[in-house]
Order: C-alpha cells, then structure tokens, then sequence
C-alpha cells in the first residue's frame, strides 16, 4: 500500500515540516509499506492539490494537524477523497483533542495520540477491506465507529526509528531532533501537554532516548550530509539534569556541532548552562509568557517570580548563549495592566530575540475549558482561522481594542529593535526591514 502524506501549509511554509509524519514514514518503511509526503503551499488551489496528490496514486491519505491547520484541511478533505477515491486519516494534536469535528468533517479516520503502531495496524485493516466504522484499532477512530482504546506509549523510544529526513524539508546541514515526548509541567494553555493527561490510564506519557541513541542518529545524518546546526524541539529540553549533564558530556567530546533548545526557567541554574554553552549550545527559547506574577500564578499555574526571569536571562547571557523569550497577552481574566507587566519585564530580562502571541484557546487544553465554561468561547470557534495575532475570545476584562494596542505596542518595540540592530543601513533599507516586521506581525 501507498501513504501519502500531505503537509498543509497556512500562512507561511514552516522551515521544518512536522514532525510526527517523520516518524510514521521511517515506521512504516520498516514494515515495507511504501510513504511519500507533499507539501500543500498557500499558492496551491484545490485543483492543483487534487492533481499533485492524484499523481501519487495513494491508497491511503495522512495529514498531520495543529489547529492552526485545521481550516484549511477541512476545506481540501472532501474534493481530496472524491476526487482520488483513498480514505483520509487525521492525526497530531487537533484530531486528538477534537475527534469528532474531525470526523464530522469528512476525514475517515483520527489517529489519538501516538500513531506509529496504530497508523500500521490501521493499513492493515483497510488493506483487508475493512470500512472506517467496523475497525476497531486502538488510537484509531473511524467514522461512524466507537471510541478507541489507548495503547500504551512506546516505550523505550530507542525502539523507533530515526524520522524520516526526506520528510522534514531540511536545508543548509540544519537538522531538527527530538530527544523526548512529553512535559511534566501542567501549563493551562498548552496542548503539548495535554498527551500526558490523555494517557493518564495508559502509561507514563514522558520517556527520553538514550544518549547513544541520540548520537547515532545525529552521526547517522553526518554520514550522508553537513551537519552544521542542531535544533532541539524537545518541549522542555532541560529537565532531568543528570541526563543533561551526560549528554553535554557525551555530546561535547564527540560532536560538539552548534545547537539550540526549548528551555523554562524553572529548569536551568547557572551551572548548567554553562555545561550545555561548553557542548556548543548557541542559542535557548524560553517561555516567559507573562510579566504578572498573578496570571502565571493563577491562570497559567507556572507559579515563579519575576526575579527568576532576570537572573535566567543574565546567566544565559553571561554563558555566552543567545536568549529568546516568548511572550502571550490576552489571557482570560488578564487586565490592561497586567499586559503591561508583561511589556516592563521584558524591558528587565532584555532578551537577544522575542516573540509575542495574542493567547489562542487550544482544544484539549484547562484554559480551553475555562473559556467556554465562563462563556468566553465563541460557539463557532473552529470555523474560524487559528492565529496568535487576534483574539477569538470574548472577554470582560479586555476589549479587542486593547489587545490589538498591546500586540501594535510589541510590533513597535520590534521594528525598534531590529532597527537598532540593522546599525548603518540607508534609509530605504531601514524602511524595507520596518515593513518586513509589520507583515511578519500581520501573519501571527
Ligand atoms: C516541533 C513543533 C513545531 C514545528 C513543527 C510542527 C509539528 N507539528 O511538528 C514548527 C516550528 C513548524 C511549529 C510551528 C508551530 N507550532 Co508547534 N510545536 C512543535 C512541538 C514543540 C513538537 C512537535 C513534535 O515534536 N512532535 C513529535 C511527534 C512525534 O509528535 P506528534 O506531532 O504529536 O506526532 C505523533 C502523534 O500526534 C501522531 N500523529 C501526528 N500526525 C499524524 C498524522 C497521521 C496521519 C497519523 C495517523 C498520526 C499522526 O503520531 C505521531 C507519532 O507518534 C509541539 C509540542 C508537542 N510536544 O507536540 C508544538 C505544537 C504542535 N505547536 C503548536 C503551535 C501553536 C505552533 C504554531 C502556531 C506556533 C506559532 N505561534 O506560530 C506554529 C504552527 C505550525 C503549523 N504548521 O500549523 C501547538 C499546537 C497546538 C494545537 N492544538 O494546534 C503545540 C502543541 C505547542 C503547544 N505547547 O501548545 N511547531
Ligand atoms: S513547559 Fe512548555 S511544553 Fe511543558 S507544559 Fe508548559 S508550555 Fe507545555
């Protein structure tokens, strides 16, 4: 049987497609099954996607979505499975947290959760004539069928094989890497997260490779290309330290190619950074999220003092690691001021890069159920796009007028920023790169 798996694109090509249809490919091909993966561009009409899809002649259909996805798939999965006549099937994180409106929408299958195991077991099923409502696979939901079962997690993961690489879109030896799935942290507004809780009943969520796994891979790569930059996508790369340490170790004496990583706060002490700058660690993306210590305390349970922030920020700095922070505003209860807070401690921390998110209420996730519990949800919330630029929310303590002058206020100090930095450059040069964070800004 033939999978194709289609990447939809929404406002931008990321610079690495997702991840998850890199490990079912390299999973699948272990088994003899034969993969392939497209990119669906913005530029791309239905026509033209029919077309380039029918040309692989697939018997099977996948597609990876976050909810930001979602919209634009809904809108292609009915004229895809007419026109081709191959069953589509969802999975990642919206089609797990919200199965049925999937469904309802014309795809044939969700996948919950993990989908290596699942996703085979599922081809065999339809490679023996099985419909979407009669299977009864565990993860897999078909149309018209019950509820699945969860199996437990993979465990270990070294048991995987390494992703797919011709799946990822990767250029110039800068190569992605997970050494990880799942966060200990109970954060209300993320959906990563939310796999823990999935699998509760099932098995711990959270598992690491071994350091020799991850190393192989990485000189797997180099074997057959450059490897010159290394980015971690772990959710939260620094926990479990004594990991950490030996990986600085294993991974500094053998490789020692320039890497970056998620980190929180919460996880990382001037020694260690030093450890991981010694390793070739170049560059860290922290969440600070909030300046007000009420909403991260109250609203987002991350319950740590501004302080925190700044003395992170410094040591990263000081280790000679550049520091990134991201920023939300526009959380349910947040005020005016509170956004504010937000603005004044990044003034204190004074990060190299930053990034700024009007909140978006994630299936699956506490605060999503908080909003529509308090009546702050739209009914109609999944017709409409899923960005970090807007609010889809309606909420008491902030008007859309007051979010939207926040998110203008961080556009402001952006183009400040780059202009600083862009030093001697002709006016006309400065004017291009203002108009260049404008449109950045405009596409959340
Ligand atoms: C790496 C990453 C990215 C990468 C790659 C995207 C990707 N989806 O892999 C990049 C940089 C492009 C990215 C961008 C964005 N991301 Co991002 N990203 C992540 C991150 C940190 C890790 C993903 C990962 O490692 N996956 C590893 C694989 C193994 O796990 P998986 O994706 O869940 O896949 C497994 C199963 O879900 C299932 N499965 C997945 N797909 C399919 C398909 C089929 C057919 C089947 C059967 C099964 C299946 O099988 C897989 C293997 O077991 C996650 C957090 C997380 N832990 O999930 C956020 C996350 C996915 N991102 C998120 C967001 C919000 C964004 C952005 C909007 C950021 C922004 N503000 O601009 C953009 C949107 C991108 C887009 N195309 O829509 C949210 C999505 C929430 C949601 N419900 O939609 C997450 C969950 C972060 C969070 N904490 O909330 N992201
Ligand atoms: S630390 Fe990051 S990945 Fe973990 S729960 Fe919080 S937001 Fe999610």
């Amino acid at each position: 049987m033939k999978i194709l798996f289609l990447e939809i694109d929404t406002e931008r090509s990321w610079a690495v497609a997702s991840l998850g249809p890199a490990f079912l490919a390299s999973y699948l091909r272990k088994f003899g099954l034969e993969v392939a993966f497209a990119r669906v561009p913005l530029a791309w009409d239905r026509g033209e996607v029919i077309d380039r899809a029918a040309a692989h002649r697939p018997q099977l259909i996948g597609l990876s979505l976050t909810t930001r996805q979602w919209l634009r798939a809904r809108d292609l999965v009915g004229p895809l499975r007419a026109a081709i006549g191959a069953p589509v099937v969802a999975g990642g994180l919206h089609p797990t947290f919200s199965p049925e409106v999937v469904l309802d929408a014309g795809f044939d299958y969700v996948c919950r959760g993990e989908g290596e195991l699942a996703l085979l077991d599922l081809v065999g099923a339809i490679e023996s004539g099985a419909r979407p409502e009669e299977v009864r696979i565990a993860n897999i939901q078909g149309r018209g069928g019950p509820v699945p079962n969860l199996r437990a997690p993979v465990d270990p993961l070294d048991d995987l094989p390494f992703m797919a690489r011709d799946f990822l879109d990767e250029r110039h030896g800068v190569v992605h890497m997970t050494t990880q799935r799942g966060c200990p942290f109970k954060c209300t507004y993320c959906a990563a997260r939310m796999y823990n809780e999935l699998y509760r009943d099932t098995g711990d969520y959270g598992r690491r490779r071994s350091h020799d796994n991850v190393l192989r891979e990485l000189f797997a790569i180099r074997e057959s290309g450059p490897l010159n930059y290394v980015i971690f996508l772990d959710d939260t790369f620094t926990i479990h330290h004594p990991w950490v340490h030996e990986f600085c170790k294993v991974y500094g004496e053998s490789l020692r190619v320039p890497f970056s990583l998620h980190a929180r706060v919460e996880t990382v002490s001037e020694k260690l950074l030093h450890r991981l700058a010694a390793a070739g660690c170049r560059h860290i993306t922290y969440g600070v999220e909030s300046g007000s210590e009420r909403i991260r305390r109250e609203v987002m349970r991350r319950p740590v003092a501004n302080q925190r922030f700044v003395d992170v920020f410094r040591w990263t700095r000081e280790a000679g690691i550049l520091a990134t922070a991201n920023y939300m505003m526009g959380l349910p209860t947040e005020t005016p001021a509170e956004m504010a807070e937000t603005l004044a401690l990044h003034e204190r921390i004074r990060p190299d890069d930053f990034g700024y998110f009007v909140f978006y209420p994630y299936p699956g996730t506490h605060l999503h159920r908080f909003c529509r519990e308090n009546g702050y949800l739209p009914a109609d919330v999944l017709d409409r796009p899923a960005t970090h630029r807007e609010s889809v929310l309606d909420l008491p303590t902030l008007t859309p007028a007051d979010i939207r002058a926040c998110y203008d206020e961080w556009t402001r100090r952006r183009a400040a920023d780059t202009l600083q930095r862009s030093g001697d450059l002709s006016n006309a040069a400065r004017r291009d790169l203002v108009e260049q964070v404008e449109q950045c800004a405009a596409s959340g």
